[in-house]
């Protein structure tokens, strides 16, 4: 029993090993892409943060901390070059700017405003410096009209533009249905002039707390009492699917390292590797944008006849006075 525990860590060591090769493959290109975590309080986000640093840099440090109150950002999965370490070293100290940068932000709770909306949509859209307070935002939003903190913050970061978004849910806690609805409101939004939608991003559910299920026998559970059972969680995940129209691919289960855990364990940096993996693969290309309109095409062109018509006038007009 214990020969094929120590089999599979092996496999999966191994494994890993190739999933730093295929990031670092992936880090061929321009531009990195900027992961927004949203999800209620205590969902585990910082966790995941701190959980994919280690993955990646070899070593753990807790750069996210917990119960966030601001919006943090995490260049570069947070790692520094000299804290990367063995086949992370070799594998990443010469791209390592090219490794997605990670957005981490305090809880919401569940809700869907026109408030949390523009600031979902402020975030998105690189406008929020880091650091920021949530509880502040929310609270120049009240008693003003909406669409105060877009007059506000109006200098866009096109660093820090969203491209990804992994939605965190926790196995243990209710799926927040209003926050969700938020989000997909925010990610609807369309251009009224041309129809195109406004954000290109790719959404990633991350459920999070899987070592907590009694059954999943690959990690062990330190706290017993916050243990559910594998059809509950099947159930939460059939949960999942219904309120988000993801793929099953874009569902992951995700366990951290958190205090329970000691030491390496490669069954969590693998889940760790393969969402980042996920996270580099390229967009599906925008449309090619079209910014004009029948209505603006005509208007342009009836404009240039006049000044066609204006300039010719003109030059008759001089030939004959001449
Ligand atoms: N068992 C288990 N506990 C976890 C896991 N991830 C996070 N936790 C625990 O859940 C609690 C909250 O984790 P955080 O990472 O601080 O959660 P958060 O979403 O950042 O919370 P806020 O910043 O308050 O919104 C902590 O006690 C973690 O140790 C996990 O995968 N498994
Ligand atoms: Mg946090």
């Amino acid at each position: 029993m214990e020969n094929t525990a120590n089999l599979d860590r092996t496999i999966v060591q191994q494994e890993n090993v190739n999933l730093l090769r295929e990031i670092r493959e992936l880090c061929n290109r321009n531009n990195p892409e900027v992961v927004f975590l949203i999800g209620g309080p205590g969902v585990g986000k910082s966790a995941m943060v701190n959980t994919i640093n280690k993955a990646l840099c070899g070593t753990y440090y807790e750069k996210a901390k917990p119960n966030t109150r601001t919006f943090e950002r995490f260049k570069n999965c947070g790692i520094q070059e000299n804290e990367l370490q063995g086949v992370q070293k070799y594998a990443f100290s010469t791209c390592l700017h090219i490794l997605p940068s990670i957005i981490d932000s305090a809880g919401n709770i569940d809700e869907n405003t026109l408030a949390l909306q523009e600031i979902m949509e402020l975030v998105i859209g690189g406008f929020i410096p880091r650091g920021t307070s949530l509880a502040y935002l929310l609270d120049k939003q009240t008693h003003r009209p909406p669409g105060f903190l877009s007059r506000k913050y109006t200098t866009s970061n096109e660093e820090w533009k969203v491209t990804k978004i992994v939605f965190v849910v926790s196995c243990t806690q209710p799926l927040p249905t209003q926050l969700i609805q938020c989000l997909q409101a925010v990610l609807a939004a369309y251009d009224r002039r041309t129809g195109q939608a406004r954000f290109n991003i790719d959404v990633f559910v991350a459920i999070t707390k899987y070592d907590l299920v009694a059954e999943q026998g690959r990690f062990s559970t330190f706290n017993s009492q916050e243990q559910i059972t594998m059809e509950q969680f099947l159930e939460y995940e059939r949960n999942v699917a219904r309120h988000f129209s993801v793929f099953e691919h874009n569902r992951i289960r995700w366990v951290s390292y958190v205090d329970g855990h000691s030491g390496d364990n490669p069954f969590i940096e693998n889940i760790a590797l393969k969402l980042v993996r996920q996270m580099m693969h390229n967009r599906a290309p925008e449309i090619a944008e079209n910014t004009s309109t029948l209505g603006e095409d005509i208007v342009a062109a009836l404009l240039f006849t006049a000044a066609i018509c204006g300039i010719t006038w003109y030059v008759v007009k001089r030939s004959l006075s001449d």
